[in-house]
């Protein structure tokens, strides 16, 4: 398969710090080499801020503008993004870039399913978040429930609750939990996935949203399209502690791959976002192993190649 690998080396629209270095340390650590080595076409482009950083709200969206130029012209090549970043704000960049290059109706109508896999919610609100951070909020930027300028500034529009998912959540302020408890996002709490087993926990959501996704284009064969996002957190510390913010309780490795070709059986993957990989702190090189695993996982479900025959 042809893909892209968008490289984002921003944190919170600061070049090259924290979680904005995961970026080039898994070029460094030999992403693109692995999945060459499974067969795909690999070409490797930068996204890069347009102006000084002058608000860290003003950067990241310029960032973002970056981004969706870059997922844009390579859906419109026939390319799948795969796009490394240090936060999950990317997020709205790539649904910007994949809504501008439509490829088909849904796409251009906004009719993009969104799989999130995060130990947080990342649905801070202004009014909910307890500490002003901006990486609590981009789910509810991305649904447009805070900073609804953001689709001024990218173009598109926010996506609808009914086509989300949120897996894996252990951490979230009280009001954000409240606030996306009473949301229309589908939840599968990581408690959920601890207490039920993924498989259980996580299909018949799945399932559901493939099939309202599938509603909503009055379609009722093939798969709806879908970008998935992975922020790396939702991984156990035990198996990927270099995060920014490790929560346990979170999923073992062979859970969040199972998640990843949960999600391409069932939509059509035109998008990943992998974030939060913070080389600086403890065993970094398990978990950039673990991230670079995620980017050929899907790859493979994308390009439609068997699971056996995968890894
Ligand atoms: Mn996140």
């Amino acid at each position: 398969m042809d893909l892209t690998l968008v490289v984002v080396p921003y944190d919170l629209g600061r070049e090259g710090v924290g979680s904005g270095r995961g970026p080039a340390a898994y070029l460094e650590g030999g992403a693109a080499e692995a999945l060459r080595a499974r067969g795909h076409d690999v070409e490797v482009v930068t996204a890069r801020r347009s102006a000084p950083f002058g608000s860290e709200l003003e950067a990241v969206l310029d960032v973002d503008a970056a981004v969706a130029a870059l997922v844009a012209a390579a859906a419109t090549d026939g390319r799948l993004p795969l796009v490394l970043a240090g936060n999950c704000n990317v997020t709205l960049g790539v649904r910007a870039g994949l809504l501008a290059a439509g490829i088909d109706d849904d796409a251009a109508r906004g009719r993009l399913a969104t799989i999130w896999l995060d130990a947080h919610g990342d649905f801070n609100t202004p009014l909910t978040t307890e500490t002003g951070y901006l990486d609590g909020m981009p789910l509810a930027m991305l649904t447009g429930r805070a900073f609804p300028e953001t689709w001024v500034r990218l173009g598109g529009e926010p996506l609808h609750e009914t086509l989300t998912l949120h897996a894996g959540g252990r951490d979230l302020d009280p009001a954000e939990a409240a606030a996306l408890a009473a949301s229309r996002i589908t939840v599968v709490s990581g408690a959920a996935v601890r207490g039920r087993g993924l498989g259980e926990a996580l299909a018949p959501a799945l399932d559901e949203l493939a099939a309202r996704a599938g509603d909503v284009r009055r379609i009722a064969a093939g798969r709806p399209p879908a970008h998935l996002h992975v922020d790396i957190d939702v991984l156990d510390p035990d198996v990927a502690p270099a995060v920014c913010f490790p929560s346990p309780g979170g999923f073992t490795q062979a859970e969040l791959l199972a998640a990843v070709e949960m999600t391409g059986a069932r939509f059509d993957l035109r998008a990943l976002s992998l974030t939060s990989f913070a080389p600086e702190s403890a065993a970094a090189s398990g978990t950039m192993e673990c991230g670079i695993t995620v980017l050929a996982t899907a790859a493979g479900v994308a390009s439609g190649v068997p699971a056996a025959t995968r890894r």
